[in-house]
């Protein structure tokens, strides 16, 4: 999304949905996983809509769309490049937008290559690395200035998500053929790139039915233009695989294509998963970015403050992150607070430095090999929720502490103790050499704070009760945390104690167990004057002369006016239907992004139906129903002086004020690490021969070659058919993620009592299951068992000539808790996608077997004699195939 339009959050609330003439919901069960929200898909379907759903399992989301399409899972991309093909061929896309808003008419250098001519690859690949060097693929004239540095290093450090608070670097100014006819456009370049996506290969890849197929193209393209739109919706079925950033892309091509960014009823709507996912995006847990999408230093790249924000704002370079030195020192001011000064960089010295890939997954495998001595875990279950869930027990098993904080006493806390690893006898409770440390931590009723939700809305939450007995805050647990370290080392005058002893830890405490004041840390996301205390307004305020703290720039303005923002409740029949007043969206409290789109670049709305931001020329400034995403008063007729970069170099009449060329990005010449555009590969564990290219899978996807790894073999390799099916793993609407907070809890575990397989009454024949009877499942990694449940929620699916069975899991299961049962995720290896560092853990491939799995060591035994049937003894690593094109066709070794 970042790549596409500029921000990686969803381009719209959920509200809006009930705008749209056209729904498309694929790779979201959004009536079970988001049942409040999935109201306004039913409130547009009363109005008229047509919803339609795309997913490889029934659901109560397929039972209420108009039209349910069963697909392969993992075979998105083939799909909607088939919609993209079908827009181009038939000139349905909406031209005026197109023309005006995205890089269509854009020039693309000569020397770009596409996956045509090099069989799946695109130009630039380095077989050495898998990896691309991306200078071919960008704008003319651009070629020297691509902006991608090491792409193999901006893999292990997921750069990709930079982007999420503004789009990739341009070079400078573009040239562009507006009448489209141009044969390196963009508009051609898609046109070419799409072209072998046609409804016979959509129905081979996928196997999906031409005429099933045709149904969506027409829909979809029929509620675009001046009168009409149509929404996307995705949520985790699409982000889970190793081509997932690619799968959003295609997506995002086909909103600009049709128009349907920045305008009611449009957008794609991405849907976050627990109550504050956006939130642990925005003000990060990861280990690459810090708040308000500031890329972690790198060692190498960043020696300096000068280095560091350089990168960031890359002169010249359009749009709003041009200010980007404003929101770092004011971030770094806020954490070192005087000592932070021009003179010393603001403490720059004092952050921590990446040096490499300290994603979750390689944190895991660093366990295993002893690289890693203690472990904080919060607020997360790998033993269940991960990939790969004996390897993140053995890695646990091998620290020398490990802290748990949480409501339950969850099967990451005794893994030693209760894990199937202690049953094969690879972990000795006795001997296991982990002390872990159970805290007991408060639920989000028991503290009070904010939740940031799927559509970027801060809302404030009340404390309902006080936390039982030792059970604490994570504010709580931090500060004081933080403040006994600070006392241990009051008088230190080692240099490596200074970036905590000069932190800004003043927060005020209340209460027995002085709690702090959660309304104060928020105050300081927002942003105050450091001179006079005063809270700022909102981020255009920010500053880089150190007169200004923000911990959080893009969250500046939810304390405008000393007001908490996000607490704000207004109830909708005392606003109008975009609630501007209910909590506070970031940025600026925007509900629709891009929303300058919804005029026509003269500033007209579109049609009176859809009407929403636009220019009011007596007034002299846009106006409408939303926070208009734009400047205030910039005319659409505003064109910026040459060479003008940052804000003022955004025109009137670019609406993708993030982006360095103002545009939405059809292609993307840069930001996406595994292509300009999106190509279908299969999953990493694939049943199927790619029918499109000799490229089998995503050729830069993140492996881990590592004993504990393995990958089943996909085709070409020989022995793919030792693990014959395709599975998916997702939610059941009784329960929650890894289980703790359902399994725990009465009602929900009568509800869904027992781990359960759900399989076709085709491949039940096939495999000799029974209905209630038991099966169990094999991987390279694991086997697992689970009940038989017998449905025709599961369609099989003619592919390239044969029929492909697909088999569904719920994750939800683990040892702990009031109900249990085998966990799937144990089935799955780990491979990633290269932009975001993502597990693919929608599509594995397995076998399944009637009766229960064995027990004790005869389990491996199992899982080894699969493992020779598949050909993976000895040391085993995680081939990469690439093509002829690529170099060398063998399988690579990377150990
Ligand atoms: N009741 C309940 N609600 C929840 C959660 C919960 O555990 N329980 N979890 C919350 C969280 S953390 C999240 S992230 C969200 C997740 O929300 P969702 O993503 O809606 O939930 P899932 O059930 O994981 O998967 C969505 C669908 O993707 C389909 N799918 C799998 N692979 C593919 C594919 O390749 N292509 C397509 N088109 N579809 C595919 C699955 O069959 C499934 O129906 O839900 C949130 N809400
Ligand atoms: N195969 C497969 N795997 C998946 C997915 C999938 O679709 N398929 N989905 C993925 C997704 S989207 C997600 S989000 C993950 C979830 O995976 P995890 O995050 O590992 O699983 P949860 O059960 O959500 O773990 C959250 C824990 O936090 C505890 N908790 C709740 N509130 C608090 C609090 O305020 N403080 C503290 N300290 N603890 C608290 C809960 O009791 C729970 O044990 O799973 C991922 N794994
Ligand atoms: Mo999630």
């Amino acid at each position: 999304m970042g790549a596409s339009f500029g921000r990686g959050g969803a381009t719209d609330f959920q509200q809006n949905l009930a705008n749209a003439d056209v729904i498309v919901i694929q790779g979201s069960n959004m009536a079970e996983a988001h049942p409040v929200g999935f109201q306004w898909v039913m409130e547009a379907k009363r109005r008229g809509a047509k919803v339609f759903h795309v997913d490889p399992r029934f659901t109560r989301t397929s039972a209420l769309a108009d039209v349910y399409l069963p697909i392969r899972a993992g075979t998105d991309i083939a799909l909607l490049g088939g919609v993209v093909r079908y827009i181009l061929e038939n000139e349905l896309d909406f031209r005026e937008y197109v023309l005006a808003y995205t890089n269509a008419a854009t020039i693309v250098s000569r020397d770009f290559v596409d996956t045509d001519e090099l069989d799946g690859l695109f130009s630039g690949y380095d077989p050495a690395t898998n990896s691309y060097v991306q200078d071919s693929w960008q704008y003319d004239g651009h070629e020297e200035s691509s902006g991608s540095g090491d792409t193999t290093k901006e893999r292990d450090s997921a750069a990709g998500l930079e982007h999420e608070s503004h789009g990739a670097r341009v070079g400078g100014p573009t040239h562009r053929d507006e009448t489209l006819q141009h044969p390196r456009c963009v508009y051609q370049i898609l046109r070419r790139h799409f072209a072998r996506y046609t409804p016979e290969m959509v129905e081979r890849v996928c196997g999906i039915s031409q005429e099933q197929f045709l149904t969506l193209a027409r829909a979809w393209t029929e509620n675009s233009g001046r009168e009409r739109t149509g929404a996307l919706v995705y949520s985790v079925g699409w982000t889970q695989h190793s081509v997932g950033v690619q799968y959003i892309r295609t997506g995002a091509i086909i909103q600009l294509l049709l128009g349907n960014v920045g305008r009611p009823g449009g957008g794609v709507m991405a849907l976050r998963g627990h109550a504050s996912i956006q939130g642990s995006t925005d003000i990060p847990t990861l280990f690459n970015l810090l708040p308000g999408y500031l890329p972690m230093p790198h060692h190498a790249d960043h020696p300096t403050f000068d280095h560091w924000v350089g990168r960031i704002v890359n002169p010249g370079q359009k749009g709003f992150w041009g200010n980007a030195r404003a929101y770092a020192a004011s971030l770094l001011k806020a954490y070192w607070g005087d000592a932070a000064t021009p003179e010393n960089d603001f403490c720059y010295g004092y952050l921590p430095r990446m040096t490499g890939d300290h994603g979750t997954y390689q944190q895991v495998l660093n366990m295993i090999d002893g690289k890693v001595k203690g472990y904080f875990l919060l607020g997360q279950n790998p033993a269940v929720g991960s990939a790969h869930g004996r390897a993140q027990r053995l890695g646990m098993a091998n620290l020398d502490w490990l802290v748990v904080r949480d409501l339950f006493l969850i099967e990451s806390a005794t893994f030693w103790q209760n894990g199937p690893e202690v049953a094969t006898g690879e972990i000795v409770p006795e001997e296991c050499r982990t002390e872990v440390f159970f805290l007991p931590a408060a639920s989000h009723v028991e503290k009070e704070g904010t939740f940031t939700q799927t559509q970027r809305l801060l809302q404030w939450r009340e404390k309902a009760v006080d936390p039982p007995g030792d059970c604490r805050s994570e504010l709580w647990f931090f500060y004081h945390l933080g403040r006994v370290l600070r006392e241990k080392l009051a008088g230190s005058t080692a240099p490596r104690d200074r970036a905590l002893l000069d932190l800004t830890w003043d927060y005020p405490t209340h209460g027995p167990h002085d709690e702090p004041s959660a309304e104060a840390v928020l105050r300081e996301i927002n942003g105050y004057d450091t001179r006079t205390g005063r809270l700022l307004s909102g981020f255009t305020e920010a500053r880089d002369d150190g007169s200004t703290a923000v911990g959080c720039w893009i969250y500046s303005g939810v304390y405008a006016d000393g007001v908490n923002q996000a607490a704000r409740r207004k109830p909708r029949h005392e606003q109008d239907w975009v609630a501007a007043e209910w909590g506070w969206a970031w940025p600026a409290n925007r509900r629709t992004l891009y929303n300058r789109a919804s005029a026509d670049p003269q500033g007209r709305p579109w049609s009176e139906r859809k009407r929403y931001v636009w220019w009011d020329p007596e007034r002299a400034e846009w106006t409408g129903y939303d926070v208009p995403d734009f400047e205030r008063t910039k005319p659409p007729t505003y064109r910026p002086p040459e060479g003008a970069g940052g804000v003022a170099g955004i025109a009137g009449d670019d609406p993708f004020i993030m982006q360095g060329d103002g545009k939405g990005w059809l292609y993307a010449p840069s930001g996406v690490l595994d292509g300009p555009l999106p190509t279908h590969y299969e999953p990493a564990e694939s049943p199927v021969r790619n029918p499109l290219y000799g490229q089998q899978a995503n050729p830069t996807r993140k492996v881990y070659p590592h004993p504990v790894n393995p990958m089943n073999p996909s085709p070409p390799q020989a022995h793919s058919d030792v693990f014959p099916y395709v599975f998916t793993v997702s939610r059941l609407t009784e329960h929650h993620t890894a289980g703790a907070m359902s399994r725990n809890v009465r009602h929900l575990a009568e509800l869904q009592p027992e781990m359960f397989v759900e399989v076709s009454p085709a491949l039940a024949g096939l495999a000799g299951l029974t209905h209630l009877g038991w099966a169990h499942l094999v991987s390279a990694r694991a086997v697992i068992e689970a009940k038989v449940l017998v449905t025709e929620r599961l369609t099989p699916l003619r592919v390239e000539g044969r029929t492909i069975h697909q088999i569904w899991l719920p994750y939800h299961f683990g040892t702990e808790g009031l109900v249990t049962g085998d966990s799937a995720n144990d089935l799955f290896g780990i491979t990633l996608d290269p932009n975001v560092l993502i597990q693919e853990s929608k599509v594995g491939t397995c076998d399944i077997r009637p009766g229960r799995r064995p027990t004790g060591p005869a389990l491996r035994e199992l899982v080894e004699a699969y493992r020779r049937r598949a050909g993976l003894t000895g040391a085993v690593v995680t081939p990469i195939l690439t093509t002829d094109a690529g170099g060398d066709r063998e399988a690579r070794d990377h150990g």
